[in-house]
């Protein structure tokens, strides 16, 4: 069947050369290799004629595509963009969409594909493209629009054909890859980008079509979460899409703890004042009740994913409060008795501190906009009001780049500050989006350095990156043995370090859907299938004994 494939497309490739621009023979011959070898004599003396080859098949249009034959396929006008259905040029059969009117580099045409696929999916939009004459030489880019709540965010398809330049008079192929956002509405299109703003231009034998790798979820793998029973619990993130069909199985299969990945923060809660909208969360709640699984809660202040109506500037700091403290209590008192644990202040810290100006913690606050209408003691009326919400939750402070000394002792001496005053902070959550270059050493001392306040660390979002397989397409043997070396010393200092972990959380279930899918960070390939890190995970010892590394 490959050899089949492979010699169509070598005959479309070479049939397109043969004809020249802009058209296409009407009929293609097509013959296998295997028939090829068939044909050919033993020995070939001059006089013998060349055999005939065989017709198998005749290609006109790919019965897939979107090639305007009858009509216009719901395309629409995008912009000022007016849309033509023409038979004056074709790429195969004989109408192609012509789009003209164009003032502005995202006017055009553009596909509705919000009933075609789905938020997280991952997709591959292909066409072929062909500047007018009066345009000249364009540069196209394939794109996508995806619209949550009113909001449109905008993102181009990646790959070496996903931007060209194509010139008149010939078809270029164009072929890109995205993997989807969540939306309520979403659509792909095509637009300029560079040479050509306002350009006219023909498409035709337009495909769009899901590249998702089935899952190969193996549920005889050692459970995770059981091989550290002993130890600390095990959790991952996750969003709505992932409690269904073979990912809900993946997650009761590996964890006894789910974090609300995107659907508690305030912008997902309460995005209008007042407006509450539970849907997604009440969704995550409910699988994690049914599973028996404990279920944090992330996150109740955060500088990100957060409405400008809750601390827009010039705001007085009492209705600021009376807007923080609101919002904590109805989220927490909703699910008092079902959040064990919630991630009440999320990386209230600049990315990293001098360690010689750390014990001054204060002068280290990110500038948010919480701080700059309330003043620093935002974070200690956010943890009051959890605590009076709900006085059983185990509430933490949550930042990254804890492994780094200063960031890690900016955050120690804020945490024993608000100890002393009796501020209710009953853990230090340590994010873990580490990478290939992160220091074991520096995590450890950092377990050990927070162990002092008498409170426990939780690992809430541990990812490791491996920077160097940046776009590529798969991660190369040594670039996971590399990760998954990491993954297992980390492993060995948390079990080591049991007796003040009480919990590790990955953030996200395969590399596909990760927040850094472009680098590989999790222990899962895209298809569910375990990568070396898993078993790293399993038995760090063994595997670093395995590899002859400590
Ligand atoms: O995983 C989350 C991703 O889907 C969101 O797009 C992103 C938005 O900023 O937030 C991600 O989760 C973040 C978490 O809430 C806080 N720590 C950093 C995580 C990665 O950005």
């Amino acid at each position: 069947m490959k050899k089949k494939f492979f010699a169509i497309t070598l005959l479309l490739v070479l049939s397109f050369a043969a004809c020249g621009r802009n058209s296409v023979d009407e009929e293609i011959l097509i013959e296998t290799p295997d028939e090829l070898e068939a044909a050919e004599p033993e020995s070939t003396p001059a006089a013998t004629p060349e055999p005939e080859p065989e017709v198998i098949t005749m290609i006109e249009i790919d019965p897939e595509a979107y090639s305007f034959e009858a009509d216009s396929n719901g395309f629409s006008a995008r912009g000022s963009g007016e849309i033509t259905r023409t038979d004056e040029v074709s790429r195969a059969g004989e109408y192609s969409l012509l789009v003209t009117g164009r003032t502005a580099s995202w006017n055009g045409i553009s596909l509705d594909v919000t009933d075609i696929s789905e938020p997280f999916g991952e997709y591959e939009f292909s066409l072929w493209v062909m500047p007018t004459e009066e345009s000249g030489a364009t540069t196209f880019q394939l794109s996508a629009e995806f619209v949550v709540r009113g909001n449109p965010s905008w993102h181009h398809f990646t790959g070496t054909l996903a931007n060209v330049t194509a010139q008149p008079g010939e078809w270029t192929r164009m072929t890109g890859k995205l993997p989807f956002e969540n939306f309520n509405n979403a659509s792909v299109y095509i637009e300029t980008n560079g040479l050509g703003a306002s350009a006219s231009f023909y498409i035709d034998d337009v495909t769009f079509r899901s590249i998702a790798e089935e899952s190969v979820f193996d549920n005889m793998l050692p459970r995770l979460f059981e091989v550290y029973a002993d130890y600390f619990d095990f959790g991952t993130a996750v969003v709505t899409r992932d409690l269904q069909d073979e990912r809900a199985d993946f997650i009761r299969h590996h964890f006894n703890t789910i974090t609300v990945g995107n659907d508690m923060k305030p912008s997902s809660l309460q995005n209008t004042p007042g407006r509450f909208t539970w849907n997604a969360a009440d969704e995550i709640a409910g699988f994690a009740r049914e599973n028996n699984m404990y279920l944090i809660g992330h996150t109740l202040v955060w500088h990100e994913q957060s409405p400008e109506w809750m601390n827009r500037r010039g705001m007085s700091r009492e209705e600021a409060i009376n807007n923080l403290e609101s919002h904590i209590e109805e989220v927490v008192s909703r699910y008092a008795g079902q959040i064990i644990v919630w991630d009440v202040v999320n990386e209230a810290f600049t990315n990293s501190a001098d360690l010689r100006n750390a014990e001054n913690w204060r002068t280290v606050l990110r500038q948010t906009p919480w701080l700059e209408v309330i003043g620093d003691d935002y974070i200690e009326i956010a943890f009051r009001a959890a605590h009076t919400a709900d006085p059983n939750a185990i509430l933490i402070y949550n930042d990254f780049n804890l492994d780094e000394p200063g960031k890690r002792e900016a955050v120690f001496h804020m945490v024993q500050e608000l100890l002393e005053n009796g501020v209710p902070i009953h853990g230090i959550g340590m994010q873990g989006h580490y990478n290939t270059g992160t220091r074991p050493a520096n995590v450890e001392a950092s377990i050990l350095r927070f162990a002092e306040l008498g409170i426990p660390v939780h690992i809430t979002e541990l990812d490791i990156t491996v920077n160097a397989a940046q776009g590529h397409e798969t991660l190369s043997e040594a670039h996971e043995l590399q990760q998954a070396l990491l993954y297992a010393r980390l492993f060995r200092i948390f079990r080591e370090n049991s007796d003040v972990i009480d919990r590790v959380t990955v953030w996200g279930l395969d590399d596909a859907s990760s927040w850094r899918a472009d680098r590989f960070p999790l222990a899962f390939n895209r298809n569910l299938s375990a990568k070396l890190s898993y078993y790293a995970i399993l038995d760090p010892d063994a595997f670093l004994e395995e590899h002859d590394a400590s």
